[in-house]
């Protein structure tokens, strides 16, 4: 009878996007990516049971981008973490981390957010884990997970949690690309949302401003020295890198997609990036050509970088390929 009346309760609880939170709770991310979703759907979570009367706290980091630095604080973090981390709130080692924080704090709960409880770089113990992620298709809503397909792990603690905090739209932005891709009209249903949430012009710009990134400067000198090429319509663009540096390849091929829709940048040691802004384009079969695979439309290769003619074939293929594709695309645009 107990067990029936606590089903009941818990089915009336998610009904009314309710949930028990413990007392005590820890908030944490995968220990890979650290990315926007993560980091700000773990600052809205400790915010709002912080809010509730609760005691939430989350871990250091192992890594930490300079354009996310600002979104965990001190103040998140329990202060016996302060003496075991470094630059930008980080550590080395997560286990280390839990295991100090245990020492003077142990909690209830760990929340995983935006990542499966393998990936969290540490043993939680005998503490119970509960995970809200939004990758893959898979639905569940129990004790121990809400798993549903959704534009960020931010809208699924505004969903089905009613937690509105205006930093989720950090979230929204940074896994949707800006709204470029990964169910972009239903991330701006819940941007929307937040609009009427606390989420003014003032902190939309402000989030925006402190998430883009400078260009790395040396960028521009790899780019004059690069040679540079273009399709006959300049939709495509096709650059052989003289330098084997993996910062300057990044950079200059991020530089290309604001020239041309489709673009191949060849680094010096031979590794291939191609990329593209077309959804008719399928980049794969061209990345298993030549050696590698990847995404739809970010994909990779490997050439000989002393083959002229190799390279000369390379940029006709990818010529061939865009057309192809092109040609056979049933998308809409209506
Ligand atoms: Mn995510």
């Amino acid at each position: 009878m107990k067990t029936l009346i606590k089903k009941a309760i818990q089915v009336l609880d998610r009904k009314l996007s309710r949930r028990h939170w413990a007392k005590r709770t820890l908030v944490v991310g995968p220990e890979q990516p650290v990315d926007g979703d993560s980091v700000a759907s773990t600052r809205a979570l400790i915010h709002y049971l912080r809010k509730s009367g609760k005691e939430a706290y989350t871990l250091p980091t192992r890594s930490m981008f300079r354009t996310l630095d600002w979104i965990l604080t001190e103040a998140e973090l329990h202060p016996s973490m302060l003496s075991i981390v470094g630059p930008g709130l980080t550590c080395d080692n997560l286990e280390v981390a839990y295991q100090t924080l245990l020492l003077s704090w142990v909690p209830d709960e760990i929340v995983v957010v935006d990542g499966r409880p393998e990936r969290i770089g540490f043993n939680p113990g005998a503490v119970p884990v509960y995970t809200i992620d939004h990758h893959g298709d898979e639905f569940r809503d129990d004790d121990e997970a809400y798993l549903k397909s959704a534009p960020s792990a931010g809208c699924l603690l505004m969903e089905r949690f009613g937690i509105y905090e205006p930093i989720l739209a950090v979230s929204i932005l940074t896994d949707t690309y800006w709204l470029r891709q990964n169910q972009p009209a239903r991330a701006a249903r819940y941007l929307a949302a937040l609009t009427e949430h606390g989420l003014t012009d003032e902190l939309l710009e402000y989030y925006q401003a402190r998430l883009i990134d400078h260009k790395e400067p040396r960028s521009l000198y790899a780019l004059k020295n690069a040679d540079i090429r273009f399709s006959e319509d300049g939709e495509l663009a096709f650059a052989v890198l003289a330098d084997a540096d993996p910062v300057l390849h990044r950079a200059v091929s991020g530089q290309l997609t604001y020239y041309s829709r489709h673009s191949c940048t060849v680094r010096g040691d031979g590794y291939v990036s191609f990329r593209s802004s077309d959804p008719c384009v399928d980049l794969r079969p061209l990345a298993r050509k030549y050696g590698k695979g990847g995404h739809p439309r970010q994909a990779a290769g490997q050439v000989d970088p002393g083959d002229r003619s190799c390279m000369e074939r390379l940029f006709q293929d990818f010529i061939e390929l865009v057309a192809d594709d092109r040609k056979h695309c049933s998308l809409k645009i209506a």
